[in-house]
């Protein structure tokens, strides 16, 4: 069932127990069948019939990525190879990918909750979706054809990249829904300004972005842009892909798909559990997967989480857009800053362009930041005296947000590299 009331509207008692019953099936066989987790309960004096109700899961372990690469490549897969119908990977930032693996029952349940994630955002079998996220290892490319075909929405698999098809199609198809990162969709979107396509050439109204963190002031430049609604879908490899959560149409946080993936929020530092409303760094247990279970994964994300009734009717827990990872977030002299702030700060502005990069140095033992910020098209100008103006601008308030200064870079239009999948945003030369 794609619209789902009696989960997606349940009260807090009646999830409790749905998750209650699958954390302690998914303990049985996790305990059976994984070494890995069978020692880590063990350590702890825990045997799969002790935890009876979700409330037993902060006594459980966590799970790092890094227990994944340690596991490379099937060690954490709770059944035989043969059951394994699909594997997906993410690339690490150094060494070994992680491998993820699911069942045939796995691809249904995910099919399912992407297509009730797309249902969230008012997408319909009327639909005509072009995929633009990567196909192949990466999650985001398979993960929405199978939702949007589950939903019945008709798709176009043309994966990232090669922008002049996409815009093509997307003309002569009439395609009403897109999906891919928000750093593709900016790209598309000036793309479409400069072919001279005009908005009634158009048939979008829905985007389904994410993969990568981005800011509202972003999801007001892209809905712009394109002309759209733009919507922020969430997930990660190691639990699924994308669908962990998805906005409604109120946009007030992304709803979990809470009876499949259990959230908590903890403190980094400490490892407390933190109450709804406090940032921290979300901990997902994936309850319902066959293939590869996860115990209290640390995904590294730092959110809120929101319990509260939506407007929408929907009573799935809502986390807010993600702040970015705690390990994208670079300290500069002793200041913790995230990209998105720096975002948040640019497009703040009507003059800046949706394209920037932040480079990090270090000199004599100093830091130093620089910022590069692309000017929109239409306010290039040759005239010093504005572009200083505008640059002594986006100093001051990058100082007064970030509290640190920076050096701020204006470039021309087009002049930065463009992505076609995650953008990369931080060039670190101290590491
Ligand atoms: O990025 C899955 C995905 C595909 C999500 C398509 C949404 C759409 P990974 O490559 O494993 O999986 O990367 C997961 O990306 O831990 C976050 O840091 C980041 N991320 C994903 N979605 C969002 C989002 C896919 N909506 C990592 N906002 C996650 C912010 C996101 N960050």
């Amino acid at each position: 069932m794609i619209w789902n009331p009696s989960v997606e509207c349940a009260s807090r008692e009646q999830m409790r127990e749905i998750q209650s019953q699958c954390l302690t099936s998914m303990l049985e066989r996790i305990y059976k069948s994984v070494p890995f987790y069978r020692n880590k309960l063990q350590e702890k004096g825990i045997e799969p019939g002790d935890i009876k109700s979700v409330d037993q899961l902060k006594d459980l372990p966590f799970t790092l990525k890094n227990d994944l690469r340690d596991n490379y490549p099937f060690g954490l897969f709770t059944v035989p190879q043969a059951d394994i119908v699909r594997l997906h990977a993410s690339s690490g930032t150094s060494g070994k990918p992680t491998v993820v693996g699911y069942t045939g029952n796995d691809i249904a349940m995910w099919s399912e909750i992407v297509a009730r994630s797309l249902a969230m955002a008012n997408v319909t079998q009327q639909d005509i979706i072009q995929v633009a996220y990567g196909y192949g290892l990466f999650t985001g490319g398979l993960g929405l054809h199978y939702g949007a075909e589950k939903l019945g929405a008709l798709v176009i698999p043309i994966s990232g990249g090669n922008t002049k098809k996409q815009l093509q199609l997307m003309v002569d198809l009439g395609s009403t829904v897109l999906a891919c990162t928000p750093s593709y969709a900016a790209l598309l979107g000036e793309s479409i300004a400069r072919e001279g396509i005009r908005r009634e050439d158009l048939r979008l109204r829905v985007g389904v972005f994410g993969a990568e963190p981005w800011t509202e002031e972003m999801r007001a430049q892209l809905q712009q842009l394109l002309g759209i609604k733009a919507y922020d879908i969430y997930g990660l490899s190691e639990i699924i892909g994308p669908g962990v959560s998805m906005e409604c149409e109120h946009q007030c946080g992304n709803h979990i798909n809470e009876d499949h993936f259990i959230p908590e929020i903890i403190d980094p530092k400490t490892l407390e559990i933190l109450p709804y409303g406090e940032l921290g760094e979300l901990v997902l247990t994936p309850v319902s997967k066959e293939a590869m279970p996860l115990l209290r994964f640390r995904t590294r994300d730092l959110t809120r989480l929101h319990a509260e009734t939506c407007a929408c009717g929907r009573t799935l827990v809502r986390m807010e857009k993600c702040l970015g990872r705690t390990d994208d977030m670079l300290i500069i002299r002793g200041v913790n800053v995230f990209p998105s702030q720096v975002e948040s700060v640019l497009l703040e502005l009507a003059e800046t362009s949706p394209h920037y990069q932040l480079i990090v140095s270090r000199e004599n033992n100093l830091d130093s930041l620089e910022i590069k910020v692309e000017i929109d098209e239409q306010f290039w100008s040759d005239e010093v005296k504005q572009l200083e103006a505008l640059k002594n601008r986006i100093k001051s308030n990058i100082q007064s947000v970030l509290g640190i200064s920076a050096t701020i870079r204006l470039v021309e239009p087009r002049s930065i590299e463009r992505s076609e999948g995650k953008a990369k945003r931080v060039i670190d030369n101290r590491k």
